[in-house]
C-alpha cells in the first residue's frame, strides 16, 4: 500500500469514527473551490451546499450594470462560522472579511467597496448586498472559519441564493 493510499484510508477511517472529522463537504457542486470553477446561480433559486475549512465554495451570478447583487446564506447544520469574499468583474475584490477565526459579527472588513452592505448574525441569515457598478459576473466565496482549538476540519451545511435587484 502506498503512503497516499494509507493516508486516505486513515482519513476515511477517521471520518467514520468521528463525525466532526471534516469529510462532510463533498456536495454536488464540487469542485467549486476557485473562481474559475464557480457554481453559477440562477437569480432567486436557492441551492443547498456544504463548506469545509479546507474546501471553500465559490458561486457566481451575472449582474447588469446599475443593479445590486444580493447574496443570502442560511446556515442549516454544523459549525456556523462562514467567512465571505465577494469579487466583481475584472477580479476586483469588493468585500473581504478580516476575521479568519470564528466569532460573532459585527463584521470587520479587510476590503469593502463603496455601497457594499453585509449583515446577519450567527444562527440567522447572512446577507451581502453588492452594487454592480459594471455588468458582469459577481462571485461569492464562502470559507469556513477556524476555531482556536479545532483538531478536525469543521464544516457548515447551508443554503445560498443570489438575486439581482
Ligand atoms: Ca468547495
Amino acid at each position: 500500500m502506498t503512503r497516499t493510499i494509507r493516508t486516505a484510508a486513515v482519513i476515511c477511517g477517521l471520518c467514520l469514527l468521528v463525525p466532526l472529522a471534516g469529510c462532510r463537504y463533498n456536495d454536488k457542486f464540487e469542485p467549486n473551490d476557485t473562481y474559475e470553477t464557480a457554481t453559477p446561480l440562477i437569480s432567486g433559486i436557492e441551492v443547498a451546499a456544504t463548506v469545509g475549512q479546507d474546501n471553500p465554495d465559490v458561486f457566481s451570478i451575472e449582474a447588469p450594470a446599475g443593479t445590486t447583487a444580493v447574496f443570502r446564506l442560511r446556515p442549516l447544520a454544523h459549525e456556523d462560522c462562514p467567512q465571505f469574499t465577494v469579487m466583481g468583474p475584472g477580479e476586483k475584490t469588493l468585500y473581504q472579511d478580516k476575521q479568519a477565526f470564528c466569532g460573532a459579527p459585527p463584521w470587520l472588513a479587510q476590503t469593502k467597496a463603496d455601497g457594499v452592505v453585509v449583515s446577519g448574525t450567527k444562527g440567522s441569515v447572512y446577507e451581502l448586498r453588492v452594487p454592480a457598478a459594471e455588468a458582469g459576473r459577481y462571485f461569492l466565496k464562502v470559507q469556513e472559519r477556524k476555531q482556536a482549538d479545532n483538531v478536525f476540519s469543521f464544516s457548515l451545511d447551508y443554503s445560498v441564493t443570489a438575486r439581482i435587484e
